[in-house]
This record gives C-alpha cells, structure tokens and sequence, in this order.
C-alpha cells in the first residue's frame, strides 16, 4: 500500500483554492458586473428595483452565510499536520499508516472547548477536544478525543442531558463558557459518575497554558486487531513534546477579556514561525485475556487505566506544521466521527462510543446541510471513494456508471466489496438489558486516585475550582448535595469545600449511588483488583518544561544598559524564547546588533499574555507609566511568574520580594541564568505574602 504523503492532503485542498487577485468581479453565475455598490433604482431617489439579479443573490449569499454552529466543540482551532511512525505496529494491528517506521500521514487536528458557543472566549474552564483525523491510504481515521483521560457519563444515553445541564441556562442564556452555574451542579451532584471528570475539570488540567501543551486522550477502550484476527484492548494518547502545562484560573478569567483568542493566536504564531508542536501518539495496550485484571471495568469511560500499570507504547510522532488558509472551509466545516474506523482499529464494547458511533453523522448531516458532508475538500479522503450512495444535497459528484445498485449483472458488479475493513470475530450473547456492569457504579475510588496524585499546588488550585464554582451555585440545597458527594471521595476535601461554603459534608449514601434500571440476570464478573494509590502521571508537576516558545515581555524603552540587556535578550532568543518588546509607543529598538519591532506599549498589554516579564530598562520613563509597570511587576510575582528585574529598574520591586523564588536582581545574578528561571515557568513556592 502507498505511503500517503504529508503534503499530499496540500495537494488534494490546493484543487480547491480561489484567490480573486487580479480579476474581474462577476456573478456566481460567471457574469461580469459593471456596478456592485449601488442597487438599480427607479430614479436617483426611488426605489430599488427587482429586476436587480445581482443585489438579490449578493444578499441572499450573505443572508445564508451562517451554518448551525457545532452543538458542543462550538469554539475551536485548527491546523494541518503530520504523523510519522516511528515504531511499527504490524504486530498488533493491520492499520496501514501505523505500520513501517518513517511512514508519513497527513492529519487535520481541532482543538476546541464544549460549552461556549463559537465567539466565546479561549481561556474557559472546560474540558477540550483533541480531534485528530488521520487521512490514511485506507480511508480517513478519526480520534475525538479530549484533554482529559475520562468523561462525565458513561452511557451515551445520559449526553443530552449532561450537556442540556451545562449549557447556558435554559430561562436566561446564562453563563456562556462556564460551568460555574446551578443546574450543572444540580447535575453533578444527581449523577455522581461525574465526580471523577468533575476533580479533572476543577483541576489546572481544564486551564491550560497553551494548546500545544495539553495531553490528548482517546478516552474509550478500542481494539487494535492485526492479520492473524489477533485482538487488544487499548487506549489513546498523545504526550506533549513541550509538556502539559496551566493558566491559574484568575489569569485565565482575565485572558477572557485581554485576549478571548488567546490560544487560537498561540497555535498560529507557533506553526507560523516554524515552531511546530509535536506529540508521541501511542497507546496503552493490553491483552484481550486481561480485561478483568483492574479494580474497574475497562468498558467505563469515566475511568483511567493508570500509566504505572499499563504504560504508553509508543507509535510517533504528530506534528502541525501547517495553519488552514481559510477557517470556514476547513476548521468549521470539518467533520469529525469516533465511528471513522480503518481495518485493524476497532470500537469495544464501551457504551458511550457505542452512541457516540451514531451521533456523530446525524449531527454533521444537520450541521453541514445533507448527507454529502465527506465531499468538503478538508472531509474527504486521499483514496477514491465508489459506493451505490447517490444524490441528496449538494452532491458533488457526476455518477456515470448506468448501475447504482448491487448486486448487480450491468456493471460487473462493480463497485465490488471484495476485502477491506471487516469485524473482529466476536461471539455475543446475553440477555436484553439497562443495567450496569457493577463495577461502573464505583464513583469514587478513580476520584480519589486522581486528588491524590496531584501535587500540594495542584489540590489547593482544585478546591479552589470547587469553591469558586460552587459560590456561583445559587440553590443552597444544591451546594449541600455537591459537599456531600465529595464526601464520598475525600474527607479532608469535603470539608474544605464545605467550611468555605458555611456547610457541614454529611456522610450519607448519594441517593443515584445504585441507579441502574432493569435487572441483569447475567453472570457476575470477577475482577483481579489490580490498582495504585497513587498515579504520578496524572501530575503536571512531573511534566516537561522546554524553554522554547516561552513568551518573555521585555518592559523596556531608550536608555537601557546595553551591557545588561543585550546578553539576556540573547541568551533567551538562543534558547528559542519569544521575546516581546513593550515599551512606551510603538516603533523599533535596538538592543546589540539586533533591531526589535516594538509591537506591544505598556498600555495595549498586559502580564496574563506573558510567561515571564523582564523589566529591562526604564530610564526617562514618563511618570505616567508607572502604575501600568507596578502593574506587571505585581502580577508577574502573584502569578508565581520568573521576573527580572534589570539594576535601573530595581524600584519597581518591593524589597521584601528580592530573593523570592523565581525573582532575578540582575545587579547581582547573571545572564547565564535567565534561561533556566523562565524555563521553570512558575514557583509556587513563592511568599504572596510579601
Ligand atoms: Fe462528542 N460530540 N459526544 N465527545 N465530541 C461532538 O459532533 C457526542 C464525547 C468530542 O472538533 C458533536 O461534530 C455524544 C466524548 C470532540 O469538530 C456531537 C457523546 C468525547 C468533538 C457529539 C459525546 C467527545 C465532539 C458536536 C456521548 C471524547 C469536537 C459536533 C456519547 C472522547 C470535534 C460534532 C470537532 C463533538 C456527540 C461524548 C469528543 C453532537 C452523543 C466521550 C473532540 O456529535
């Protein structure tokens, strides 16, 4: 099978480009137009007339330019890319493009959050897609996936519902981009399979730092299934190269309004100046025999298989080099499917993917206007594609054969399926039924694992998330139930929550905590138990940090310390950091032998844009600006953001703070460290006191 290359999805889309450079204005029905700013008018001052075809379609193009926005993943950015085996997985699975090392796919990979709505901000506290569509030599290949590694519901069945709870509020359209409101917490706290996503979602995982530095999950169990029809059961990852790293939620709520694109602007800065991201995609792999090795049923969403039992295989590398040219075209009108299987990757049993395999075309149908959704050039696959499905809205294709039907005499019966994907043999048996394996009704133990794992930063900052969204909660009987749940998973939680909330945590059985309707006569499974206490993975404290790409903001203007600036602009822009120059107005400056557009004043910007701030030089500086630059010296150090501070700048820092973590006094430290202070990104163990 050919090597699908990974400019050969560029190939296919540039069929499709148009520029109107250099052209004559016409109609969409070809016609040159004289005139295209004034209707056709009975008289200067009459009315306009109807027989002005060009003015009708203009507007009636334009009244229609809006689709259906997606009814979760509104918001969203995306961009081309590439995967490259680097581990051949012939022995597990028959999958072309993940068999032969160097092999290269095309991809189109969508980052998105869930509740908002299209124009909302980047920077909410949500859960994000991590959709990937391999464009494989056997047909497309989709993962849409998250950046967490479980879900809330773990029936396919309860996701209106879920979704219904979160979404603005149905009596006022309130709050957008937000779960921080009663009816979700209503939700949570009647549901408690939630609770496990619930400490994800109010934990620095739901804030990130940049959408090159998140994980991405599969969530579900698949089966990889090689040529002998040898099956394993396994999960999807995708590890960051610079590491998964997090906003902190003040600075993310003010990132709503300084910069509501502030990670769509990250991803396409990054990929525009050759900084591509890159992620090991592998997957957790397991033998069929093992199903029941955990103290959880490995068919539930809402729980993890930890790393330290069952670590990553590695399959290679993904990388997004390329932004889209047109965001309609592709990143909107892409359309995802966790049922785009190719032979050798296979659903299991897992009852959300089950329903997510239907859901996805019925809503593409609805969203994109028909059933020809795979005829978009960012939909459709490199290989030819022959099926007897015909007509229907916008079909884009001319059919000549004179048969459209099989079996068929006429043709041959041409298209033959004859080899190609097919169904793991499998024998299914049981009774018809609602009910739950018994161990999906294990809420709380993945929950705890989860709080457990993370670091004293990370909980005090998912408490945090629980008080702050829990005061939003204007039912009090609402608040008692969630306190009352996180009781179920940790004491010392519950009561945190609670204490801050004026509420006392009761140990009481959740009323949904057996909810499972009909009965199963079916057999009773037997688990082995396997499980940790702990999970470092689940970490971001055990993370990489990379200096490049880090976004320094240099506060700086006429009259610095060349000696001083010089050699730490240097080092950082060695080190493959952003340096940003902010001054008093726009402009140049030059500092060594190197001219820096100044592109950001001390007014236009503002501390949450930057993983460090160097106050570099303020000589001369207009009064003025003085309560703007206490500003960013203030932030940066509440942040627990590097800070330097250059020998002329040093008023701006209190003398308490000199000597905190993470704070650089130039004066008496050298350039020689500066990479290293930014590379750490944050010091939480910095006195705010001070
Ligand atoms: Fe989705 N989800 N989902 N979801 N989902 C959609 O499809 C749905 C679930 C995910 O960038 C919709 O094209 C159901 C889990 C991503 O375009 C819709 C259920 C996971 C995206 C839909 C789930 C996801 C979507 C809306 C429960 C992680 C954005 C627009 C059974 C493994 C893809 C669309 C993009 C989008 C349904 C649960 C990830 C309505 C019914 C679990 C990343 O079809």
């Amino acid at each position: 099978m050919a090597n699908a290359k990974k400019d050969d999805k560029r190939t296919q889309l540039e069929a499709h480009y148009t520029d109107e450079k250099g052209k004559s204005m016409t109609t969409n029905e070809g016609v040159r137009v004289a005139h295209d700013t004034e209707t056709l008018k009975a008289g200067q001052r009459g009315p306009s007339l109807l027989q002005d075809f060009h003015h009708q379609e203009k507007m009636q193009h334009f009244d229609r330019e809006r689709i259906p926005e997606r009814v979760v993943h509104a918001r969203g950015v995306g961009a081309h890319g590439t995967f490259t085996v680097t581990n051949d997985m012939s022995a597990y699975t028959s999958a072309d493009f993940l068999r032969g090392e160097g092999k290269e796919t095309p991809v189109f990979l969508r980052f998105s959050t869930v509740q908002g709505s299209k124009g909302s901000a980047d920077t909410v506290r949500d859960p994000h897609g991590f959709a990937v569509k391999f464009y494989t030599q056997e047909g497309n290949f989709d993962i849409p996936g998250l950046t967490h590694a479980v879900f809330f519901i773990q029936d396919a069945i309860k996701f209106p519902d879920l979704i219904h709870s979160v979404k603005p509020e149905p009596k006022t359209e309130i709050p957008q981009g937000q779960s921080a409101h009663t009816n979700f917490w209503d939700f949570v706290a009647n549901n408690p399979e939630t609770i496990h996503n619930v400490f994800w979602q109010m934990s620095d995982r739901a804030i990130p730092r940049s959408m090159r530095m998140v994980e991405g999950f599969g969530i579900h169990t698949y089966r990889l299934v090689n040529d002998e029809g040898v099956a394993h059961f396994i999960r999807f990852h995708f590890k960051p190269e610079l590491g998964a790293h997090s906003l902190i939620w003040d600075e993310a709520q003010k990132l709503q309004g300084r910069d509501p694109d502030f990670h769509r602007r990250d991803l396409i800065e990054a990929i525009e100046k050759g900084d591509y991201p890159r992620w090991t995609f592998g997957a957790q792999i397991i033998e069929e025999d093992q199903e029941f090795m955990f103290d959880f049923d490995i068919l539930d969403p809402t729980k993890l298989w930890p790393e330290e039992i069952v670590p990553v295989t590695e399959f290679g590398v993904l990388e997004l080099n390329r932004n889209v040219e047109n965001f309609f075209a592709e990143t909107e009108q892409a359309a995802f499917h966790p049922g785009n299987f190719v032979p050798g990757i296979e659903p299991s049993n897992d009852p959300l993917l089950q329903g997510r395999i239907f859901s996805y075309t019925d809503t593409q149908m609805h969203r994109l206007g028909g059933p020809n959704f795979q005829h978009l050039p960012i939909n459709r696959p490199l290989v030819d594609v022959a099926n007897n499905q015909r007509d229907g809205q916008h079909q884009m294709k001319i059919h000549t054969s004179e048969t459209n039907y099989s079996h068929n005499s006429l043709s041959d019966n041409d298209p033959k399926a004859d080899g190609g994907f097919e169904e793991l043999r499998q024998a299914v048996s049981g009774f018809k039924t609602r009910s739950k394996p018994a161990k999906f009704l294990d809420f709380y133990t993945q929950a705890r694992l989860y709080f457990h794992s993370l670091s004293d930063w990370e909980r005090e900052h998912t408490l945090a998330g629980f008080k702050f969204e829990l005061t939003k909660v204007t039912k009090p009987e609402v608040r008692q139930q969630v306190v009352n749940l996180l009781m179920r998973v940790d004491e010392e939680a519950a009561k945190d929550v609670g204490a801050y909330l004026g509420l006392t945590p009761e140990d009481a059985k959740n009323p949904h905590e057996d909810d499972t309707t009909g009965a199963d006569p079916g057999e009773e499974l037997k688990y082995e138990g396997k499980s940790v206490d702990k999970s470092p993975a689940l970490s971001l404290a055990n993370q990489p940090k990379k200096p490049e790409t880090l976004k320094v903001g240099v506060l700086i203007r006429e009259g610095f310390d060349e000696k001083e600036v010089a050699p730490v602009l240097d080092a950082m822009e060695a080190a493959g950091m952003y340096v940003n120059i902010i001054s008093d107005k726009l402009g140049t400056l030059t500092v060594g032998k190197k001219e820096h557009e100044i592109k950001e004043t001390f007014i236009s910007t503002d501390t949450v844009l930057y993983d460090a701030i160097y106050v570099a030089g303020l000589e001369g500086l207009d009064p003025k600006f003085k309560g703007e630059i206490r500003q960013f010296v203030e932030d940066a150090y509440k942040y627990y953001k590097p800070l330097i501070v250059a020998s002329d700048s040093e008023s701006y820092l209190d003398e308490g703070r000199r000597g905190e973590p993470g704070v650089l006094m130039l004066m008496e430290d050298g350039a020689d460290k500066v990479v290293d202070l930014v590379t750490e990104m944050r010091y939480w163990e910095r006195d705010l006191t001070k």
